[in-house]
């Protein structure tokens, strides 16, 4: 190769190299559920939210408090589930709390319950895609 060759031709893998190196990940989100729905139900609303793994969950009492969101121990195990829990309950209107989902956690469903309205049916679903 000519020299001009190798210059052109390492000029072009440097352009290359710092064009990807800026090239960031997409940036984590937070998204909220409303912990009782506006119409007054004994919902998460919305019931099933799709995440990414490094997202984040807002919870926000809205209606017919109490509530609280726990994850199932037997299904993800006592660390995950607890990680992943808000066992306080909240009372007041706008209180709340977020659980941001490790950057490692296995893609699938994450189902949580309302412990003062499980037997209402109160169930909401978190998928990790
Ligand atoms: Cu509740």
């Amino acid at each position: 190769m000519s020299n001009k060759l190798i210059l052109i031709v390492s000029t072009v893998l440097m352009v290359l190299v710092s064009f990807l190196g800026s090239v960031n990940p997409a940036a984590a989100e937070t998204y909220t559920v409303k912990m009782g729905s506006d119409n007054g139900m004994l919902q998460f609303d919305p019931q099933t939210v799709t995440i990414k793994p490094g997202d984040t969950v807002k919870w926000v009492n809205n209606k017919l408090a109490p509530h609280n969101a726990v994850f199932d121990s037997v299904k993800l195990g006592p660390d995950l589930a607890k990680s992943l829990s808000q066992k306080n309950l909240v009372f007041s209107p706008g209180e709340g709390y977020e659980t941001t989902f490790p950057a490692d956690i296995a893609t699938g469903e994450y189902s949580y319950y309302c412990e003062p309205h499980r037997g209402a049916g109160m169930i909401g679903k978190i998928i990790v895609e």
